[in-house]
């Protein structure tokens, strides 16, 4: 019995951690995240999600260089279940990007280093994109 009640134990003790494990990555958010280090340099792009389109929708980007962005998402409307957005160009080597509601994150990313014109844009969302220039 004694052997029953450890084991039953060390069962909820391995859930909880399971649990804390989740809720602490979400709670992990910041809403206006600071400068990552080596951003201070970088090529800055500022994007702004809204609920129907990223302003500016087009910008032109060096290739091959150190970019922060600076992505602040607008859509805070209430009551609306995709207010998170995010921005991907799997094109050109650029993962997830996610912004909630009224968030700006700032991430820096090294451009693609072969120039043309590359679509990136939200999966959340997929009618959300826009154009990257690379030169
Ligand atoms: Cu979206």
């Amino acid at each position: 019995m004694k052997k029953c009640l450890s084991i039953l134990a060390l069962l909820l003790l391995m859930l909880a951690l399971a649990a804390c494990g989740g809720k602490n990555a979400d709670d992990e958010i910041v809403m206006d995240e600071p400068v990552p280090p080596g951003g201070e340099n970088a090529f800055a792009v500022e994007l702004e999600f809204t609920a129907d389109t990223i302003v500016p929708n087009s910008v032109t980007i060096p290739a091959d260089t150190d970019v922060l962005f600076v992505i602040y998402n607008s859509d805070t409307q209430e009551g609306d279940l995709n207010e998170d957005h995010n921005l991907v160009g799997p094109d050109i080597g650029l993962q997830e990007i996610l912004v909630a509601p009224g968030q700006t994150v700032r991430r820096l990313w090294h451009s693609y280093d072969q120039p043309g014109e590359y679509r990136v844009g939200c999966t959340i969302h997929p009618w959300i994109d826009m154009t990257f220039v690379i030169e």
